[in-house]
């Protein structure tokens, strides 16, 4: 396979930092690394060949001072210009000549289920409307097989009931890929009138299109698994203890009982419904399967809603790359003018366009079409 090179734009990482400080609200954050395995047989890395002999030296030489050259050019660029600071490979095949047919997603459908969603009111952990959004998620499942992953959290608020939901779609090759979202809202604004329309509507909303989409059809790939996670808010202060309750207990237990080492990857989406859609590239990810997400949104022409800056992202992705598991987390942090929506009582329905569900849910559909390939 041929490869071309892409760069990654990345902003000045202290200025990421201070964005991430503003996002955490008071948040206490760290990086974490990320895991850079890639599918047998692909190359991670380009590969340099050392060359010798006086022209050799020549070469380099010119290859330096033009480096030196196009480095200076780009540092001259206003201070709001993101800097290069990486490259990377995507295979060559990635644009014009892959006839494949392009996704369709039906994105009225799936902006119907968020106005749905939202219309239960607020729906943090142990509340009713948890409960009846949990049987609105179900039985928009029918004829599909699901299977719940149920216990009892202890948080610093007590014990919760915590659920996390997983609709199963069987492909011929061995292996699955997890495509993931919470559906529980934030437990500090519970009495705010706080709903919660992109964090945590819009990714309950996409994963039940992706049903749609996936339902009654043959795979001709891996097996995707679609899981609506529960209790990813924190309830009192984010941190390791209290956040991520579902995905904590679930990677635990697809550990222990073997299914997490056939997870070819974990795709998460997590505030995809903003109107103005910038989704992050997440210092925490896979980078390898952040390529793959980048190549399917390049092939659909969405490349410029993704990867505009570089931050580290503490999701539900995290219990599954601490264990291992290539994992891209596709979330936007910048809702509103420097995310002042998140975790608001503005995160409201008319801050959403159905054009951004589109977005997201097609380039997760050419994603695993483009996974199933490798
Ligand atoms: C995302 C949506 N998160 C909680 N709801 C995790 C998070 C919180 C990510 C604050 C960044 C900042
Ligand atoms: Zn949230």
């Amino acid at each position: 396979m041929s490869y071309v090179a892409v760069r990654i734009a990345v902003h000045d990482p202290a200025t990421a930092a201070e964005r991430r400080q503003n996002a955490a609200h008071g948040a206490s954050r760290g990086s974490v690394p990320g895991t850079m395995q890639a599918p047998k047989g692909r190359k991670q890395t380009p590969h340099l060949q050392i060359l010798a002999g006086p022209c050799a030296a020549r070469m380099l030489a010119t290859c330096l001072v033009l480096s030196f050259a196009w480095i200076t050019c780009a540092r001259q660029k206003s201070p709001d210009t993101p800097q290069t600071v990486s490259s990377t490979l995507l295979p060559a095949t990635m644009n014009s000549d892959d006839p494949a047919p392009k996704p369709s997603i039906n994105s009225s459908r799936a902006m119907q289920y968020v106005r749905d969603v939202v219309a239960f009111g607020p729906r943090p952990i142990g509340s009713p409307n948890h409960k009846k959004l949990e049987t609105y998620i179900t039985s928009h499942l029918k004829g599909v097989p699901v299977e719940d992953d149920a216990f009892i959290a202890e948080t610093p608020e007590g014990k919760f009931p915590v659920r996390n939901i997983i609709a199963k779609f069987p492909g011929t090759r061995d292996g699955i890929i997890v495509i993931a979202g919470h559906y529980d809202t934030n437990y500090p604004l519970r009495n705010t009138g706080y709903v919660g329309a992109n964090d945590g509507g819009s990714s309950t909303a996409i994963l039940l299109e992706l049903a749609n989409q996936l339902r009654g059809k043959k795979r001709d790939g891996y097996s995707v698994w679609l899981l609506w996670t529960d209790g990813e808010e924190a309830v009192k202060q984010w941190s390791a203890t209290d956040s991520l309750y579902g995905t904590r207990h679930l990677a635990e237990k697809w550990q222990k009982d073997g299914t997490l080492k056939k997870i070819k990857a974990f795709l998460l989406t997590d505030m995809i419904g903003d109107a103005d859609l910038n989704i992050e590239q997440d210092m925490n990810s896979t980078p390898w399967l952040e390529n793959v997400v980048l190549q399917a949104a390049t092939r659909l022409g969405y490349q410029s809603h993704f990867f505009g800056r570089s931050i580290p992202v503490e999701d539900d992705h995290l219990p599954f790359v601490h264990m291992g598991v290539p994992s891209a987390d596709l979330i936007d942090l910048d809702y509103g003018y420097n995310n002042v929506f998140h975790h608001t009582p503005q995160d409201t329905l008319d801050k959403l366009s159905p054009q951004s569900l589109e977005i997201v849910g097609s380039v997760l559909m050419e994603t695993v079409r483009l996974l199933d390939k490798m």
